[in-house]
């Protein structure tokens, strides 16, 4: 009867009674530990966050709900909810904050430094990985495990997934519950028995979850204030939980990684000050160390007919203008128009060139000694860019590995 009872009961049932938990969480001005994150999949941060910027974020999603009439703003870091029905047109306000999250939350480190803090790990953001939750009471529970393609080679735990409340969070009011260790636990069978896995995490991503008994006593919710994040495990088990009171609840999300794993390419180029340039930064760096160029030069030096190109460094055409919105940010190249009021030196057509700090940079990337990650294709790149802007490239051979048999192009 007991178990009758027990497999009836649904994951929405478990995450609607789920009582209120905290058993782990980094306070203001402390550092996570990266064993109980593994152990918890799950971390809460307290005030990593400054929370006034977090306003300034929310502010303008504020202005549309209040435009719209479906809130009213009477009590601090909270918004009533005078809609109709829990259907939020989120379009306008998704709009309203990839401005705000990119310029005040990734482009200042602090959605970095907020993660570090609470994880006890260097991060560096994905882009692309934003989104916005917003939850009006009555709004639906979804309970489910993010995957593998916001994840790069490293195991789950070397990635975090963050969640960072704009509004504070009472009992009930719709915060984010983790089912706690769930991120071990592999799914329950999927359709099609698995003869081989084609993914690493094929085993947690068959759409089937584990069942609702198993998770059920792991499932913890938690309540927070504007400034606290919740870091995660992208292969724990997460839902919003229920939103019984009056308010609408809004949280925004991100994803990343621990710094020191190597980048892989389907994390973009972020504007996080911290992170680490990439090879496609430091090569668009020295082009431009060597002469001024546009972006649509530089693009061509990646194409198979250019320099990069020939000696087989592929890159997309995306990354490489992307790059040069990374060393503007960073100051390390600055506009070089030749006639600096002619209409057809815009956008890919505007010429920059590298800063003194950016030529240094450049210099100091071409002049060190390669690691294993360096390619053939990658070194040959460095050695051209090293000849032509004068370097004594001697110590660089000495140090790597030989050249491609390919030959290097015509001067
Ligand atoms: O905030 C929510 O309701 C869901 C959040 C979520 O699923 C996520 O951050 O991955």
């Amino acid at each position: 009867m007991t178990a009758t009872v027990e497999s009836a009961a649904t994951h929405e049932d478990h995450v609607r009674q789920v009582a209120l938990a905290s058993e782990y969480e980094v306070a203001a001005g402390f550092r996570g530990e990266p064993a109980a994150f593994d152990a918890q999949g799950h971390a809460v941060g307290r005030q990593v966050f400054p929370a006034e910027i977090l306003r300034q974020v929310r502010a303008p999603l504020v202005d549309i709900l209040v435009a719209e009439g479906v809130v009213r703003v009477d009590d601090h870091d909270r918004l009533r909810w005078t809609g109709a029905h829990p259907d939020v047109d989120r379009t306008p306000l998704w709009e309203a904050l990839v401005d705000t999250y990119e310029s005040l939350v990734v482009a200042t480190g602090l959605g970095a430094a907020a993660i570090e803090a609470t994880w006890g790990r260097p991060a560096v953001l994905w882009e692309g990985t934003l989104n916005l939750y917003v939850l009006a009471p009555g709004g639906p529970l979804r309970v489910h495990r993010d995957g593998w393609h916001k994840m790069g080679t490293a195991a789950p735990e070397e990635h975090f997934k963050a969640w960072v409340p704009l509004t504070r969070l009472g009992p009930g009011d719709g915060g984010l519950a983790v089912a706690a260790g769930s991120h071990r636990i592999p799914d329950g069978p999927g359709e099609v028995a698995i003869k081989h896995p084609l993914h690493l995490e094929q085993l947690t991503s068959t759409g089937s979850l584990p069942s609702p008994a198993v998770l059920e006593p792991l499932w913890r919710a938690n309540t927070f204030e504007v400034g606290d994040a919740l870091a995660f495990c992208p292969t724990i088990v997460h839902s919003t939980a229920a939103n019984t009171g009056p308010w609408l609840r809004m949280a925004f999300a991100f994803a990343g990684q621990d710094a020191r794993v190597p980048l892989a390419v389907k994390a973009g180029l972020n504007l996080d000050p911290s992170r680490a340039l990439t090879d496609v930064e430091h090569l668009t760096l020295a082009i431009l160390a060597v002469q001024p160029s546009t972006p649509w030069q530089a693009r061509g030096a990646f194409y198979p007919r250019g320099f990069l190109g020939r000696l087989g460094v592929d890159e997309s055409d995306d990354r490489v203008a992307r790059a040069f919105e990374t060393l503007q940010a960073r100051r390390l190249i600055e506009p070089a128009d030749p006639q600096p009021d002619a209409a057809q030196n815009t956008g890919i057509h505007q010429y920059f060139r590298s800063t003194v700090a950016g030529t240094s940079l450049a210099v100091d990337w071409l002049s060190s000694p390669g690691t294993s990650t360096v390619t053939q294709p990658l070194f040959a790149g460095r050695l051209v860019l090293a000849g032509w802007l004068g370097l004594d490239t001697a110590p660089l051979l000495s140090e790597n590995p030989p050249l491609p048999a390919r030959s290097l192009p015509r001067p």
